[in-house]
């Protein structure tokens, strides 16, 4: 299927399609998609009044009927599975299973939100005064600024909406510039989802088009108390000071540099698969990516051997054939990134294999072998974020030192071993074992599922989306006393007779 036909699938039509002036090319083969409008920098404001307009009649609409909305957005994305899927290939790259899968991630964090609108709970609290009763109520928190990344066009939106919404809270999206259809498509299948639902108020969701501007002044709007944004370490270092200053929240999910400490007593055969799936899989463009590989030096050869065969065989080229397992880096920025830091990797000790360009039969799109890096030690290209399928490889000979390893990097966002050894596994998950937010055993760093709280520590930022309790940080906590007694007694025995 054509991406045109993929995006007429998807209700887009040519006037929106044309005559804008920011052109969405495709990593695939670098064609054009379309010309899209952004919205002006201008029209800002009255984005956010709207926002605040349908807060407050949305915010008093009951949660579980909230929860109806996601429930037909869940639908509506089922029915809309293939062409979103589909459209996520052509404008982020991603091979076709992929992009169904972030589409099928969507679907999770739907009917997560579809259950989490009646599970909405807040505490009874002992009160220390007779006659006193002591409650918490989580109340919506008003319009959620979104910004989202072009590797999870789609998912990330969906986690932080799907959530936003039943919480009672209004969303303005500011998509990557880069993957603008796929948001545009997103916003089409929500007021779908709209009119079957009937009565909520208009402006519930608004996609905003367009570059960084527009994302600063979500950024800066008082507003907007709420904001989540993903992306790198810098931006977010931009972003927080500016919502700290102004008292609003901040939800960040920043960069990763995700470990994998593979044991003596590992399953090899297992950690291959997982090694070469999160390391290379979405062309090592996953915040969660694996990118350090810290392995026991008994069987460091061993493994090095099994992988270098796997990366060798690996299919490379246009993620919507069969069977490809790699597919482009976004553009050509991202190719030059990845090229710089396999240069700085050999000036600093590395031995690189794999890391060229692969220009014969592939489109014309920015295509790379997967590297692996063997390092002599974390080195500061190793410590640094480089969104792309890059591999550093580092020995160990002591568990402690290895863990020490895996922790000694600005990043805290995912994490893993590989062992058979209970005691390495266990300690790994303690207070004394991974640093970062998501630390897993026998499974690779990548590819969550939604019903757990997803962020992480240090440069990630600290913020927490999508599955357990992370919706608390799109409502506000308030805390109530209800005296039902005929005396006014005060805390902490206090007397204050008048
Ligand atoms: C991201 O790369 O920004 O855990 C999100 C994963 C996916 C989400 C990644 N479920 O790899």
């Amino acid at each position: 299927m054509t991406a045109q036909t993929t995006l007429a699938n998807l209700d887009l039509s040519k006037a929106e399609l044309t005559g804008g002036t920011l052109k969405v090319t495709s990593p695939i083969d670098g064609s054009v998609l379309a010309e899209v409008h952004q919205t002006p920098e201008a029209e800002m404001e009255a984005v956010f009044a709207r926002s605040k307009a349908a807060f407050k009649a949305w915010r008093t609409v009951p949660a579980p009927r909230r929860g109806e909305l996601i429930r037909l957005l869940g639908e509506e994305l089922r029915a809309a599975k293939d062409d979103l899927g589909a459209l996520v290939s052509w404008e982020a790259g991603k091979i076709t299973s992929e992009g169904l899968g972030e589409v099928q991630e969507m679907i999770d964090i739907c009917d997560f939100a579809v259950g989490l609108s009646r599970q909405l709970y807040g505490l009874t609290i002992a009160s220390e005064r007779p006659g006193h009763r002591m409650m918490e109520t989580w109340h919506p928190a008003g319009p959620v600024g979104v910004i989202s990344a072009f590797n999870f066009p789609v998912a990330v939106w969906s986690w932080n909406a799907a959530i936003a919404l039943v919480c009672g809270d209004t969303v303005i999206w500011k998509p990557s510039e880069k993957t603008p259809l796929t948001a545009m498509a997103c916003q089409k299948i929500f007021e779908r989802a709209l009119a079957r639902f009937g009565d909520a108020p208009d402006h519930l969701l608004q996609t905003v088009i367009g570059g960084a501007a527009l994302g600063e002044a979500l950024v800066a709007s008082e507003d907007v108390p709420v904001l989540s944004a993903t992306g790198s370490t810098r931006m977010g270092r931009a972003v927080a000071p500016v919502v700290a200053q102004r008292f609003g929240k901040c939800i960040l999910e920043l960069g990763g540099n995700n470990a994998m400490i593979v044991g003596p007593s590992a399953d090899l055969e297992m950690a291959v698969r997982a090694i070469v799936f999160s390391a290379v899989g979405t062309a090592g463009q996953r915040c969660t990516s694996l990118r350090r590989l810290i392995v026991h030096n008994a069987i460091r050869e061993e493994l090095l051997s099994r992988l270098k065969k796997a990366y060798a065989g690996l299919p490379i080229g246009n993620p919507l054939d069969q069977g490809t397992l790699v597919g482009p880096l976004v553009d050509e920025a991202a190719g030059e990134a990845m090229t710089e830091s396999l240069k700085a990797a050999a000036a600093e000790g590395g031995q690189v294999f794999g890391g060229n360009r692969v220009t014969k039969g592939v489109p014309d799109g920015v295509y790379m072998e997967p590297a692996i890096v063997e390092m002599p030690n974390q080195t500061s290209v190793v410590k640094t974020e480089t969104f792309a399928p890059i591999l550093y490889v580092m020995g160990y000979d002591d568990f402690d030192y290895a863990i020490e390893m895996q922790n000694d990097v600005p990043q805290g966002l995912s994490s893993c071993v590989f062992t058979l050894n209970m005691r390495e596994a266990e300690q790994f998950l303690t207070a004394a074992g991974s640093d970062c937010g998501i630390a897993n055993v026998n499974i690779g760093p990548s590819g969550a599922e939604i019903g757990g709280a997803f962020g992480g520590e240090k440069e990630t930022g600290g913020g927490r989306e999508s599955g357990s309790d992370a919706w608390k940080a799109y409502m506000r906590r308030q805390t109530n006393t209800v005296n039902y007694s005929a005396e006014l007694p005060l805390a902490q025995g206090v007397k204050f007779d008048i």
